[in-house]
């Protein structure tokens, strides 16, 4: 059902997809008069660069959904949304979708997929699925169930696809990929809120080119990273940014293996991103 925003809650606090509101009957279509306070949101920096935008509200949990190929996966992608959830300590899953396009040759890549982001070393889970094959699906559901997620990803992922799996009534549309860069074509234009079995929905939202996290301070990535955690306090300084220092715990670990290089390289290049 459809709803009017009073132009003065529009200005206030732009409504976003998962908002609660209050709204009065006013005729046929009821109007909004009020957004309730947010709690889980996801948010990245705007495209423009100077400001946060806010992707979804009141969701128990991000679900990052990449491709293992067509698209390519990236773990720029992936290490910048896990790093925007965690900020807004929000929990996190990885979801690789297209399973059944994996073949002989793309063994290697997925075992560095799985081994980068092992749920023992980052605390995230993992789950990979198809929605061609069904393969991981009901995992997932399963995982999901009683919550409200959001689904971010590359465009043509895949996002919309696992929506339209677990509800093929719903009218969606899904896209076709670019054949020559693999990449999804922005057919999702707007966040969308579907609910699936009770309790339980889905926010599917346009695939993004980047997930720029410029609104993270330099000081706060390190604890966008799970698995730094342990180390962080037994670094040699207590201001360790865990760069070049002497006696980081957090490079120790990564040199014994304990964390792995692929992510800390991620951290070290968000660190060098931005200006001290
Ligand atoms: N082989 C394979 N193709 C898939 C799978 N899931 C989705 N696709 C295809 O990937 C393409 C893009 O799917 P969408 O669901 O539109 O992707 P999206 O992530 O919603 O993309 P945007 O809305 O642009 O962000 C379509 O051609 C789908 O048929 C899968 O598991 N396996
Ligand atoms: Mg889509
Ligand atoms: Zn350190």
């Amino acid at each position: 059902m459809g709803a009017r925003v009073a132009g003065r809650v529009y200005h206030e606090m732009k409504p976003v997809t998962g908002d609660y509101a209050v709204a009065v009957r006013t005729g046929d279509i009821p109007l909004v008069e009020r957004i309730l306070p947010r709690s889980g949101v996801l948010q990245r920096t705007a495209s423009s660069g100077t400001s946060t935008q806010i992707i979804a509200a009141n969701v128990d949990m991000v679900l990052i959904v990449t491709s293992i190929k067509h698209p390519e996966f990236s773990d720029g992608f992936v290490c910048r949304a896990l790093a925007a959830a965690s900020w807004k300590k929000l929990k996190s899953t990885i979801v690789l979708n297209k399973m059944d396009l994996c073949c002989t040759k793309d063994e290697e890549l997925k075992s560095r997929i799985l081994t980068t982001y092992d749920r023992e070393r980052t605390g995230y889970p993992l789950f990979p699925v198809s929605c061609i094959t069904g393969r991981g699906t009901d995992e997932l559901r399963k995982y999901i169930r009683g919550m409200t997620v959001v689904m971010t990803g590359p465009s043509g992922a895949g996002k919309t696809s696992l929506v339209k799996y677990y509800n093929p009534s719903l009218e969606v549309r899904i896209g076709t990929l670019n054949p020559k860069t693999s990449k999804g074509k922005h057919t999702t234009v707007a966040a969308r809120l579907i609910p699936l079995e009770r309790n339980t929905a889905v926010i599917d939202t346009p695939g993004l080119r980047m997930f720029s996290i410029d609104h993270i301070p330099r000081n706060d990535l390190q604890f966008c990273f799970p698995e730094f955690r342990n180390y962080l306090d037994e670094c040699r300084f207590r201001d360790c940014l865990h760069i070049s220092e002497p006696g980081c715990a957090v490079r120790s670990a990564v040199e014994t293996g304990s964390i792995s290089e692929i992510r800390y390289g991620k951290y070290v290049d968000f660190i060098n991103e931005k200006n001290p």
